[in-house]
């Protein structure tokens, strides 16, 4: 049984060390919403809601999340004690529709707190699998080809296995071009669009085509599956959905209309863990490659998304890059590393997170706290 008795929010800020640029809006300082759990028998586990500050990638924000935890969903999951983490997220949508994020981020510290609680690492309550996980990067926006190129090559030469690079209109083809050039023609490229095109640019994302990439993430708007069906017929390349899936659902109609061969999984996109898992095997059973994306975490959604960057269906290098891509210094010890292959350790050595949550460090950055109590 997972009985929680109190629920504690806190808004932490980090500055990132340099400012992350996608087609639509530039993130200097992550305003991140830092869950702690803990159960009847006064075990704590800690989880981290991925809205940003702007509803620029998704709808939700770190201000409707703080709403929805507070007023619906942490008193519903207080008065609901579950059998176990796989259960919480159905107590969690009845009755709320949406606000996945919000929900992602108290089922997901529910899963680490089953897991602390067990005694055992959150990769293996998981069902993970990998010793250690293939990394890649996500590079902003850069001013120039030659910016873009220069920085790909560098995190090449850094071990990083796959490059991706957000593109907008008017910062793609010769951006690509730059960069392929610089990295060669083996090198993983890939390139993400967050929505920024329609389907009347087709004829120019199929310039892309000639660079060789691994995919296109996401070029047109979430709701556009139908769209991004024909987008896909029109390229050689794959289409990746990012923004698009938000639970099973939308993995099914994906392969129902063709409108994409890879999927990237966020479980703090999709409402969790066990939406995250539904879709892995669904993705598996299909044969569709999937990676795990990222939302700027700090080492405590960075520790969750490695524990499920570790199942078997994650072939690709996710965007859970080391702690030290992002920040000064993370809230978790030891931080996040990669080695010169690119690969990044799954901790096993003790439960849960797999890292130590620096308290006093979350203390000294958290600008906001509220709790909810049984
Ligand atoms: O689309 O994957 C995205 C960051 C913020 C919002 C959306 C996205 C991203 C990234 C960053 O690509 C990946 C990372 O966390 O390194
Ligand atoms: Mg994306």
């Amino acid at each position: 049984m997972l009985d929680i008795t109190r629920i504690t929010l806190r808004e932490i800020r980090l500055p990132l060390k340099e400012p992350f640029v996608i087609s639509s809006g530039v993130t200097t300082e992550r305003r991140i919403l830092l869950v702690e759990a803990v159960s009847a028998d006064g075990i704590a586990a800690w989880g981290e809601c991925v809205a940003g500050e702007r509803p620029n990638y998704a709808p939700e924000t770190i201000e409707t999340a703080r709403l929805a935890i507070t007023a619906w969903l942490a008193p519903k999951l207080l008065r609901h004690p579950v059998e176990n983490a796989a259960g919480v997220y159905q107590v969690l949508d009845e009755g709320v529709r949406g606000h996945y994020m919000a929900k992602a981020a108290l089922e997901m510290t529910a899963w680490a707190l089953e897991a602390e609680r067990a005694g055992i690492p959150l990769a293996a309550i998981l069902g993970g699998t990998r010793e250690a996980i293939p990394i890649g990067i996500s590079l902003g926006i850069a001013p120039s080809p030659e910016a873009i190129a220069t920085k790909a090559a560098a995190m090449r030469a850094a071990g990083y296995r796959r490059i991706k690079l957000k593109i907008k209109p008017g910062a793609d083809i010769d951006f690509v071009r730059a960069t392929r050039e610089a990295l060669g023609s083996d090198v993983p490229l890939s390139v993400d669009a967050n929505a920024a095109y329609t389907l009347a640019d087709a004829e120019h994302l199929a310039e892309l085509d000639a660079f060789g990439l691994l995919m296109i993430e996401q070029p047109l708007a979430p709701d556009d599956l139908r769209r991004h069906a024909e987008l896909q017929r029109r390229l050689e390349t794959a289409l990746c959905l990012d923004e698009s899936i938000v639970g099973p659902a939308q993995v099914e109609d994906m392969l129902a209309l063709g409108s994409g061969r890879i999927v990237n999984i966020k479980p703090g996109r999709v409402g969790g863990f066990a939406r995250a898992l539904a879709i892995h095997d669904l993705c598996r059973a299909h044969e569709i490659p999937v990676w795990c994306g990222g939302m700027l975490e700090s080492g405590i959604g960075r520790a969750h998304n490695v524990a499920l960057a570790s199942l078997p269906g994650f072939t690709l290098p996710g965007d859970v890059s080391p702690s030290a891509r992002y920040w000064e210094r993370d809230v978790v010890t030891p931080e996040w590393t990669m080695d010169a292959r690119g690969m990044m350790r799954v901790p096993r050595e003790r439960p849960g997170l797999g890292v130590a949550v620096d308290r006093d460090r979350i203390d000294d950055l958290t600008v906001r706290l509220e709790e909810v109590r049984a």
